[in-house]
């Protein structure tokens, strides 16, 4: 892992419809997250908050896409700024804010690799289009815009289109799909461990076999997208979809230490955090103890 780590927070709450998840990189911060990959040995550079408009909320019939401009603006600005953060050969680290902020990020960082791999850790697959969501939530939707599936405004942020090959991404800890995600999972092959595998399996093997399938597809990046909701909402209730049945606390350790191990993390996103729904940033907390855990913290 790089040495010197640059954040940028992403206070984005359009992308879905509960307030408070643009208070997500604050808590965040408040939850130790500088001190704690300083005490690694990190050198890090808190870069502040991208502006996030505060635009009136709007659902536009014709797109059943809400705050589609808001979201976008917000995405471009973003991955403005993650290009900063990787020609200055820092590891961009992103707090959100709702999980549409991937958009953007992962438009700033596929521009700087040739074939960039994905974890998408979340209870969620995040692969709707306008058509197939029954939300409008663009916040269920940045996966598949990346593989250039969905409303020309959510895919060519960045101004280029797809940002990654679906048989380069792995969803693990999925236990909510609409039907549209899944004829997509099916249709575009994407590799994906629900809670059936990873109850069968156990997350040692789930995450050896993500690892290797990475390595075997010949990436040259990995980006972690962290969804909170991806973990059981007992050990991360601060979330605005939470589902029951989720990752435990433990096996999400597990994960961040095995991907500390293989060392293939290039940049990594810790999204959905609502301290407004969460007890006493109990949330936050656990996200930034991952960090720990990804960036190499160990008890001995
Ligand atoms: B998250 C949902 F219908 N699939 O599209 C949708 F269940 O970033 C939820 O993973 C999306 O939190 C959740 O609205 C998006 C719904
Ligand atoms: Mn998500
Ligand atoms: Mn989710
Ligand atoms: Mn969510």
């Amino acid at each position: 892992m790089k040495k010197n780590i640059s954040i940028l927070g992403v206070p984005m709450d359009l992308g879905q419809m509960r307030r408070g998840v643009d208070m997500g990189p604050s808590a965040i911060r408040y939850a130790g997250v500088v001190e704690r990959l300083e005490a690694l040995g990190y050198k890090i550079n808190d870069l502040g908050n991208i502006e996030i408009e505060q635009a009136e909320r709007v659902q536009n019939p014709e797109t059943n896409l809400r705050n589609l401009k808001a979201v976008a603006d917000g995405s471009e600005k973003l991955a403005a700024g993650i290009h900063g953060i990787i020609d200055n050969g820092e590891f961009p680290l992103i707090f959100g804010g709702d999980h549409s902020i991937a958009l953007g990020t992962l438009a700033g960082v596929a521009k700087h690799y040739e074939n960039l791999g994905v974890i998408w850790y979340d209870a969620h697959g995040d692969l709707n289009t306008a058509d197939t969501s029954p939300s409008g939530n663009i916040h269920g939707m940045p996966l598949a815009a990346s593989i250039g599936i969905g409303h020309p405004a959510l895919t060519g942020i960045g101004g280029y289109s797809p940002k990654i090959k679906p048989e380069n991404i792995v969803i693990i800890g999925a236990r909510s799909l609409d039907e549209g995600e899944r004829e997509l999972i099916k249709e575009k092959g994407i590799k994906v461990y629900t809670m059936h595998e990873i109850d069968r399996l156990g997350m040692t093997k789930v995450m050896e076999e993500s690892i290797a399938y990475l390595k075997e597809r010949n990436v040259d990046g990995v980006h972690l997208s962290l969804d909170l909701d991806g973990l059981d909402p007992n050990d991360a209730p601060g979330v605005g979809t939470p589902v029951i049945g989720g990752i435990s606390y433990r096996e999400s350790h597990l994960a961040m230490e095995m991907l500390a191990e293989s060392d293939i993390i290039t940049s990594a996103e810790f999204v959905e955090v609502n301290p407004i729904l969460d007890e006493k940033n109990k949330t936050a907390n656990v996200a930034v103890a991952l960090m720990g855990s990804l960036f190499g913290e160990k008890l001995l």
